[in-house]
């Protein structure tokens, strides 16, 4: 048995609702995907495109979950769980445009039933190795039999651009102590170029959907 297999088995001895809580998890995940969703069909049939390309999804994994409670100091506990950690449940929108990202963030935000708790704009303010992409930690309502429960959800919002960016840095480095390879001052400098290169390529083509014009904004 190998030590993921462990932390899971510990997870569920300490977390007895565990099973319970992961559905919870599942459940807040396709009530913001299908909130996404309807945002992208309406867009499709009243200005006959998709402001959203892709729409992936995740519950964070128990040792994930275990290791990030260790790092904040909290005991694997359901309440440490629901109070302490906002990324169990993610959800990643893949959008076309940059102001498609910032479209789709207002039109969730606006929703009644959505209550922003948290935003972190990387596409205003890059990571220093060139991640760019919007963060919001959003709580969504979900109907129970028990009841109504508010659940966290993350979601990132970022352009098919950016998401080649991230999906291939972090194959290559994130969470990998790139920091012992020789030469890794180098290979940072080279993946934040490449990241600034896909960010000129986003704003090239953001400025000719512009310049065709025939995209209107929802009005
Ligand atoms: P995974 O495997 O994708 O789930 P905080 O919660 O505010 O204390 P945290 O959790 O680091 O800080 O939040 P932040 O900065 O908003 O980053 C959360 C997630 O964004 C990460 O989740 C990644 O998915 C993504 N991310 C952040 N920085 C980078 C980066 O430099 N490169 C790539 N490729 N992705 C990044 P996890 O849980 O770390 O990973």
């Amino acid at each position: 048995m190998n030590i993921e297999n462990n932390v899971e088995l510990e997870m569920q001895e300490k977390v007895k609702s565990f099973a319970n809580l992961m559905m919870m998890y599942g459940c807040a995940i396709r009530e913001v995907k299908t909130k996404l969703e309807v945002l992208d069909d309406e867009f499709s049939v009243r200005y006959k495109r998709n402001p959203i390309a892709t729409i992936k999804s995740r519950i964070k994994k128990p040792a994930s979950i275990y290791r990030k409670l260790k790092k904040y100091g909290l005991e694997p506990t359901e309440e440490n769980i629901l109070t302490g950690l906002h990324d169990v449940a993610g959800v990643r929108v893949i959008c076309s445009f940059i102001d498609d990202i910032y479209m789709v963030a207002a039109l969730l935000a606006n929703q009644d039933d959505i209550t922003v708790l948290k935003v972190k704009d990387y596409i205003k303010e890059p990571k220093e190795n060139g991640y760019r992409s919007y963060h919001m930690i959003v709580e969504v309502p979900v109907f129970f039999s028990r009841g109504k429960t508010p659940m966290k959800v993350e979601i990132q919002i970022r352009t098919i651009a950016m998401d080649f960016w991230a999906s291939l840095e972090h194959q290559l480095r994130y969470k990998k102590n790139i920091e012992n390879v020789e030469g890794h001052e180098e290979i940072s400098a080279k993946l934040a170029e490449c990241a600034d290169t896909i960010a000129q390529t986003d704003r090239q083509m953001q400025e000719i959907k512009r310049m065709i014009g025939e995209f209107n904004d929802l009005s």
